[in-house]
């Protein structure tokens, strides 16, 4: 299950998104609300279920809409010099390990200073938090591999030792590939043997950004004033109100509106007994959505899930013409796999026997035979023929 990490400075509302993107009641997904603990929990990425399409009965989504659970952290709020052990530094860095990407939220409204704390709306210019996150990350990481840096030059001098195996070592905990670090390293334009301390931070910042990407969330979008919103835009930033989507979430919840998060529209059931106020809340909802589209949540995930991380959804199927499972279920499972993956990679992923034991695959779609280095696409239907079951 891929993984996705909140972070940002406090009170820029993380916990807020957090918090609503956690909250899936029994009609939105057929998966049980899941907290693992009080920053860990479940979330869900959208995409558009393949049984209108294939005009069968399909019991796994909501009027067409299929949700797959990915994991989601809030990270402890972060403050400027954290890398030195400031604030929660060492905490927010530990959380980091787990995840594959970072939602980084930043206040839009302009209404926290760079620490986190309370200011007028408009205040302060959240374009100037960008930076600081990734620089913190960087010199975490150049902490880490300063205090190696000694010993790997000592063994890099030795033959046949490869510096770049040694630097994935010294990051396996975080989840760095030798591809991050070969990737790194090409982007520094400098012999990583001979580098310098400047080099080096420079080197950290790319593994940084290859291993780590990031998205920026540029939260409460629903008070901030449209210059803080134009120049977010700039550094692509995703526009959301956390604290409207937590607020139709609950109401949905209560079913007092009819909403499938990332839906452009809700709907308030005739018979709600709302207050006054409560249909007010609603309507200035409705209003910031009708600009944005949505509340920008639910687009934060999917956009991370598949534009970040490149991921698609696979449906595997046992039944390639009913589009069943051997219980009878249709279009039982949805997978997020990475672009490129392959049928023997879904195999895998279904279950290890019956990779190992794989013959070959069946697009459903097209009812034709696959080979096992076929490339997938999103959306495909895959049968997987194997020795074993
Ligand atoms: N207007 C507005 N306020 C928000 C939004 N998201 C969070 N807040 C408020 O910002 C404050 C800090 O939110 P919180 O989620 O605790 O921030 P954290 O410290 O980053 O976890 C709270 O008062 C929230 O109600 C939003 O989208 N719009
Ligand atoms: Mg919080």
């Amino acid at each position: 299950m891929i993984t996705l990490a909140i972070a940002g400075k406090p009170n820029c509302g993380k916990s807020t998104f957090f918090r609503a993107a956690t909250l899936a009641h029994a009609e939105v997904a057929n998966y049980p609300f899941t907290t693992i603990d009080a920053n860990h929990g479940v979330a869900y990425v959208r995409t558009a279920c393949p049984c209108r399409e294939m005009e069968v009965p399909c019991t796994q989504c909501r009027d067409g809409v299929r949700f797959i659970p990915i994991g989601l952290i809030d990270v402890a709020g972060l403050v400027p010099e954290a890398h030195k052990g400031r604030g929660l530094g060492n905490q927010f860095l530990d959380n980091l390990r787990q995840a594959n990407a970072i939602l980084h939220v930043v206040d839009a409204s302009g209404s926290t200073d760079a620490e986190g704390n309370p200011v007028d709306i408009g205040s302060h210019d959240p374009a100037e938090d960008i930076e600081f996150l990734r620089y913190e990350m960087t010199m975490w990481v150049y902490g880490i591999l300063d205090k190696h840096w000694p010993k790997l030059q000592r063994q890099a001098q030795q033959r046949d030792f490869s510096l770049l195996l040694a630097i994935v070592d010294v990051f396996a905990g975080l989840g760095v590939t030798l591809e991050d670090v070969k990737a790194a390293e090409a982007s520094i334009d400098a012999d990583l043997r001979m580098a310098g301390e400047e080099d080096l931070i420079r080197f950290c910042g790319h593994l940084v950004n290859h291993s780590k990407p990031m998205e920026i969330v540029a939260n409460k979008a629903d008070q901030a004033p449209p210059a803080f919103l134009d120049s977010l835009k700039a550094y692509g930033a995703i526009f959301a109100s956390a604290a409207s989507e937590l607020a139709l979430r609950m109401a949905a919840e209560g079913e007092f509106i009819r909403y499938i998060p990332g839906d452009a529209h809700f709907s308030v059931n005739p018979d709600a007994p709302l207050t006054a106020a409560q249909r007010a809340g609603l309507e200035k909802v409705a209003e910031y959505m009708q600009q944005l589209g949505g509340t920008g949540v639910q687009q934060a995930i999917d956009r991370a899930a598949f534009d970040l991380l490149d991921m698609i959804v696979v449906y595997p199927v046992e039944d390639e013409h009913k589009l069943m499972d051997g219980q009878g279920r249709v279009l039982p499972d949805a997978f997020l796999m990475k672009r490129g993956s392959t049928p023997h990679d879904l195999a895998y992923q279904v279950h290890t026997d019956i990779g190992e034991g794989f013959l070959y695959a069946i697009d459903a779609r097209k009812n034709m035979r696959i080979k096992e280095n076929h490339e997938l696409v999103h959306g495909d239907i895959i049968k997987i023929v194997s020795v074993r079951k």
